[in-house]
């Protein structure tokens, strides 16, 4: 065995020393490949780092060939195609078009799936919303609905956001026709319905956004998670959205405090919709603000006994909710414009790298 092998290795040695004459001409060592973001979330730890994917952009190739990278996105979320107004447009007719031309492109570029979502109080469609329904009526529209969504993606995502948005700020439950209907035993009606379709490896998870400190919003899930646990009531996670504004963002340790009261219970959690809006215009030392507040929430996630990724709510800002949805805010995201990546692009590479050395 030894003797062989160090035969085999003779012609390699030969082969690779230097004869005389290559010495002035020896070839420029190939630059090591920079990854993307997503493989270094990996090497630094984490699932995966990804993006929501909206449909209204996938003719742009400029766009699709950053979305559909697996070295930059091991993971992507689809924006809206799994929402109840597109998926069940109609009573018991489903569609799975817009959600498909996100999760057919992803599985084959090898990139990671979470489901978005089953229960929100909004993009509901007209039939749903546009009667009363007896309670018995609308439990059984929530479990149709979940049954057939969930079957028809069974193994298709790591995680289903199952609830998504049921708490006010001050941790009162909102008031939704899920709640006015069915009274509060409708989150656990979804759960229960979810475990019950989903494939048996999906994690099951609750979504909100303005929990990612300890205030009263989050300190509301934190009950919620703790009676589903003593009720034998089926939760794996808690999605933080993360939707945040420069200047009054969760700092490094509110995040991870809030991360961690999660990951007490049990829960693993998620950075589920990222993204980091700023007053317009823009300047340099915004970016720069915004970069750091992108990098300590990635940190944050990092650091954390429990957090398996971290998602950003798109990446390209064109096709950011945030202009509409506050007038005058804006570049929330990673890559401007003209696909130019940003501050807070390299302040993420970092956290990763430095999470890896
Ligand atoms: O990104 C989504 C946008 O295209 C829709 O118009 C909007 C409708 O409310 O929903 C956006 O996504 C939301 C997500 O589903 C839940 N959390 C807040 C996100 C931003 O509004």
């Amino acid at each position: 065995m030894k003797v062989s092998l160090a035969l085999a290795l003779v012609p390699l040695l030969a082969a690779a020393a230097p004869s005389p004459s290559d010495k002035h001409h020896s070839k420029p060592k190939p630059k090591p490949k920079i990854e993307g973001l997503g493989a270094l979330a990996v090497k630094a730890g984490l699932q995966y780092f990804g993006t929501a994917i909206d449909n209204v952009v996938l003719d742009n190739k400029n766009y699709t060939s950053i979305a559909f990278n697996v070295s930059e996105f091991n993971q992507v979320t689809p924006s809206n195609g799994m929402k109840w107004m597109y998926f069940e447009p109609q009573r018991n007719v489903f569609n799975a078009t817009l959600a498909d031309q996100i999760v057919k492109p992803a599985r084959k570029a090898g990139q990671l799936r979470r489901c978005h979502t089953f229960i929100w109080h909004n993009q509901l469609p007209g039939w749903l919303t546009s009667r009363n329904w007896t309670a018995p009526e609308l439990t059984a529209v929530l479990e149709n609905h979940i049954k057939a969504e969930a079957r028809y993606f069974k193994d298709d995502c790591i995680a289903w956001d199952v609830v998504n948005e049921a708490f006010n700020d001050d941790g009162t439950w909102r008031d939704t026709i899920w709640l006015r209907t069915l009274g509060k035993s409708y989150i656990e009606l979804a759960f229960t319905f979810a475990r019950k379709y989903v494939g048996k490896k999906t994690m099951l998870y609750y979504n909100d956004y303005n929990v990612e400190r300890v205030n009263n919003k989050s300190l509301a899930v934190v009950e919620l998670v703790k009676d589903f646990k003593k009720r034998d009531i089926p939760i794996d996670g808690v999605g933080l959205q993360a939707h945040f504004t420069v200047g009054r963002s969760p700092s490094y340790n509110e995040t991870s405090a809030s991360i961690a009261q999660f990951n007490k219970l049990g829960m693993e959690v998620a950075i589920t919709e990222l993204d980091v809006r700023l007053a317009l215009p823009d300047t340099a030392e915004k970016s720069e603000a915004q970069a750091k507040v992108y990098a300590d929430t990635v940190k944050a996630c990092v650091d954390a006994k429990d957090c398996v990724g971290v998602t950003v709510w798109d990446f390209w800002d064109p096709v950011s909710w945030v202009p509409e949805t506050f007038p005058g805010n804006g570049n929330a995201c990673l890559w401007t414009e003209g696909f130019v990546k940003k501050p807070a692009y390299y302040a993420i590479q970092k956290v990763f790298q430095d999470a890896a050395a």
